[in-house]
């Protein structure tokens, strides 16, 4: 392999071997050949496990802690000078104090184990867009999913050697000690610090750390922005292609929607979707004054329950190789793995997520954990994009935001302008899922979907988003989504899924000026009429149902963005103005 000379980075990586104390350390350069030697091992002590390679080849399944399920935004830490520059949103913690506490941790942590350094880069080597960063880590679940996640190659080390600058990422599992976890992040030094846990979105630093909180620090002082977006193409019958990029909490359908499968009806008129990205957009202005994105990954770490060949087949054709996953159930019969809503019957004979006998038929609880993910080359997927592989930004005709709400939000409304928009983002509120530790099922608010990933003051962040829109000359449209409005039987009222192309015709012939619409408070609405039904069972009063607001429950909602905001201590006036206007609107 070619070897990492840059004497910056060397001087680094012994610096944190000198405290961290490996038995080695290996560079891995993301060699088939090499990551085979890698996987061997982890068989070997058991960390991973083989499933099924002839129906499944080259998947492996790996079980976490039982406490280390998900993200831990307790346990994550925004660490600057001051703590003015973290904000309100983001836990604090002064960055020099920070190193103290985690250098007594770290020290002597990966006593008997290898060192792994893996340098990656997040988007394609050599584009505009690109970031590289090294992850060290004693984890060798964390090798395997970065070099799926991220672009682990000859050319990074190149560019290392040629003095590329770098996210500096340490992760250790050491003793996975709740009471010991930190996923710390140090903007000003451009440096990730993790430890103690063994879990996705903790220990895969190129993806929310980088990607989103040092990305997003990053964005604001160069600017662009990181988001955690989805993008997806549209083609349709008349040979146009659309952009949109789609920012949802997490586990509220990011995935799902990158990876839409039509209805019949419109596969058959010739609309065709391409998936780009599923979870994190960085964005540019370029020079025609438009907004592009790239997805920087290079892999899915999606939600597993839920996915099944009816929700989401582009997402099931994915994961039948090289896969790994987590924390789902397993079928001991055949050795292969199982979901709640996957669509197949589950195991008579089988595991649970925590390795427990577990029999589908009899069982009380669940075989996965509600969040078991898999994690897929991008490059699997049926539907990928070509523009995925070039790494050249795409340009984005609407922005939509989205969440899981009950009852307040509408199927879909349009901003009247980018600061409206931004407004609608900066209050939009969602319930949470397992997606991250805490209570599943309570609104909370979360801005641009965001909140557990801007890595500065989300006052400024606002601003850059204002700032962002005057620098354009033809901004994206923006707008508003919710696949999760229920009825007086708490049952989804809207399909969801492939049937969500319905609603993005409406919007892509908004942005041509093409569709009608009416103005309600929110911005504007589509009538029923305006959603093209063909081949959906679904009658006049429901969809108006979907698409009416209830300005009694918005007296409640504007208190809790009321509410919210006193967080804020310098929200940009043009945010200001428009909840006046939204108040306003709705006491008419
Ligand atoms: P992260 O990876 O955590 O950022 O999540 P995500 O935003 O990519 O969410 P994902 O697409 O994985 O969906 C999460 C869950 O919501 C899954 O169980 C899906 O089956 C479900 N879901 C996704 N889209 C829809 C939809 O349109 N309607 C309904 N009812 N459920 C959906
Ligand atoms: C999310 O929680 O938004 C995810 C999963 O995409 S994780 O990588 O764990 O953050
Ligand atoms: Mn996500």
């Amino acid at each position: 392999m070619t070897m990492v000379k840059n004497q910056v980075v060397l001087d680094w990586v012994n610096e944190m071997a000198a405290m961290t104390k490996p038995e080695k350390v290996v560079w891995v350069d993301g060699s088939k050949e090499q990551l085979d030697e890698i996987k061997k091992i982890a068989l070997e002590t058991g960390e991973m496990m083989e499933l099924n390679q002839e129906k499944l080849p080259g998947c492996l399944y790996y079980r976490t802690n039982p406490k280390d399920v998900a993200r831990d935004e307790k346990r994550t830490v925004i660490c600057t000078r001051n703590k003015e520059d973290a904000g309100p949103t983001n836990n604090w913690v002064e960055a020099s104090e920070m190193y103290a506490r985690m250098e007594k941790l770290f020290d002597g942590a990966m006593k008997g184990r290898t060192m792994y350094a893996i340098p990656f880069s997040m988007g394609v080597p050599g584009t505009e867009f690109a970031k590289i960063g090294i992850e060290l880590t004693d984890s060798i679940y964390v090798v395997l999913s970065m070099a799926i996640m991220t672009r682990v190659n000859e050319k990074v080390i190149e560019e290392l050697n040629n003095g590329a600058d770098f996210t500096r990422c340490l992760h250790s599992k050491a003793q996975i000690n709740e009471q010991e976890k930190y996923i710390a992040h140090f903007p000003e030094d451009n440096t990730i610090w993790s430890i103690n846990s063994a879990y996705g979105g903790n220990v895969l630093l190129g993806k929310k750390c980088l990607a989103l909180r040092i990305g997003s620090y990053l964005g604001k002082n160069e600017g662009w922005m990181a988001e955690h977006m989805l993008i997806l193409k549209i083609e349709r019958p008349d040979g146009s292609a659309r952009y949109v990029c789609g920012a949802f909490p997490s586990a509220c359908g990011k995935t799902n929607l990158a990876m839409l499968n039509p209805p019949e009806y419109f596969r058959e008129k010739g609309y065709k979707i391409s998936t780009v990205g599923d979870d994190i957009s960085w964005l540019r202005i370029g020079k025609d004054g438009r907004l592009y994105a790239v997805n920087p990954e290079n892999g899915f770490f999606g939600v597993a329950p839920g996915t099944s060949m009816k929700s989401n087949p582009n997402a099931m054709l994915t994961i039948q190789k090289d896969t790994i996953f987590t924390n789902v159930a397993r079928n001991l019969d055949d050795n292969t793995v199982w979901w709640e809503k996957m669509g197949v019957d589950a195991p008579e004979n089988g595991e649970d997520w925590q390795g427990r006998p577990w029999n589908g038929k009899t069982a009380t609880e669940k075989g996965a954990h509600p969040n078991s993910r898999f994690t897929a080359p991008a490059a699997n997927c049926p539907t990928i994009a070509d523009e995925f592989f070039t790494g050249e930004g795409v340009p984005i005709s609407a922005i939509i935001f989205g969440g899981r709400r009950a009852k307040a939000e509408p199927l879909v409304h349009q901003a009247r302008d980018w600061n409206h928009g931004v407004f609608i983002g900066s209050a939009m509120a969602s319930e949470t899922t397992a997606a991250a530790n805490g209570q599943v099922g309570v609104v909370r608010h979360d801005p641009m979907a965001m909140l557990p990933f801007c890595g500065y003051n989300m006052n400024d962040y606002f601003q850059h988003w204002i700032d962002m829109g005057k620098k354009m000359t033809n901004p994206p449209q923006i707008f508003h989504v919710n696949w999760f409005r229920t009825d007086e039987n708490d049952e989804f009222m809207w399909p969801g899924f492939g049937d969500n192309l319905r609603v993005l015709l409406w919007m892509l012939d908004r942005c041509d000026g093409k569709a009608e619409a009416v103005e309600t408070p929110l911005g504007y609405e589509p009538r029923p009429c305006d959603i093209h039904t063909e081949g959906l069972d679904i009658d006049e009063a429901t969809l108006e149902k979907l698409l009416s607001v209830d300005k009694e429950i918005w007296k409640d909602e504007i208190k809790g963005i009321e509410e919210f905001y006193e967080k804020f201590d310098h929200l940009p006036k043009e945010i200001v103005e428009n909840f006046e206007i939204l108040k306003q609107k709705m006491a008419e």
